[in-house]
């Protein structure tokens, strides 16, 4: 299989930490992809330009990281699902999966409009995304307490969501007001398949 990838990217983080808890990382290759560079060839096979990309063994390219990693994870590997089979603790993975996604895409949302030029940006947008993190990261810290092991797609999703928050907006401390969810992450962060997709510029 063949990922297109690069390393500052949330979406990505999902797809390779995924790897590491099922221990399939040996299973794919790396294609390191710019997708703001125009002539980039990741157009070829997704017209969406976007990473993750997932070539699978027969050729199948999927796009979305939450598709790419329920199909990782589908197949054999003989650790825990990180996607339950039955409801109702798949729904539960879903639905904390669709809070830390959401408030990825409005954190990225914010960051791409920060840096438009000054003249094109708007502030307002900006705020709108703003409250939406702040309100997902407000919903994640009410909800802790009721997370239990072992970690799913959801999970998997915060601890990308907060990796990222402090690699973008090292300024901004989404901590001292949040401080159940900040001890879960001291404790997540420390997993090997978190510590080995730590965002860096490339
Ligand atoms: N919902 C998508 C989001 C993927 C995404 O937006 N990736 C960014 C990198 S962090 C990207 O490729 N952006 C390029 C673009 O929007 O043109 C997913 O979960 O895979």
């Amino acid at each position: 299989m063949r990922l297109r990838y690069s390393p500052t990217s949330p979406y990505v983080r999902k797809v390779t930490s995924l790897l590491i808890e099922i221990g399939l990382e040996d299973r794919v290759e790396r294609v390191p992809t710019n997708v703001w560079d125009p002539s980039s060839d990741i157009v070829r096979i997704n017209p969406l330009a976007k990473v993750p990309t997932l070539t699978t063994d027969d050729g199948q390219v999927l796009v979305e990281s939450v598709v790419i990693c329920e199909y990782l994870d589908s197949l054999p590997h003989g650790r825990p699902n990180l996607f339950p089979r039955e409801a109702p603790a798949r729904w539960a993975a879903l639905a904390l999966h669709g809070i830390a996604d959401g408030t990825l895409d409005a954190g990225i949302s914010r960051f791409l409009e920060m840096r438009r030029p000054e003249g094109e940006r708007s502030y307002a947008w900006m705020e709108r995304q703003s409250g939406k993190v702040q309100r997902g990261l407000d919903w994640l810290d009410g909800a802790v307490d009721t997370w239990r092991d072992p970690p799913t797609i959801g999970h998997i999703t915060v601890g990308c969501l907060l990796g990222w928050l402090d690699f973008r907006f090292p300024g901004e401390d989404w901590r001292s007001d949040r401080t159940r969810l900040a001890a879960w992450y001291d404790d997540f962060a420390a997993r090997p398949a978190m510590l080995a997709t730590v965002p860096r510029e490339p």
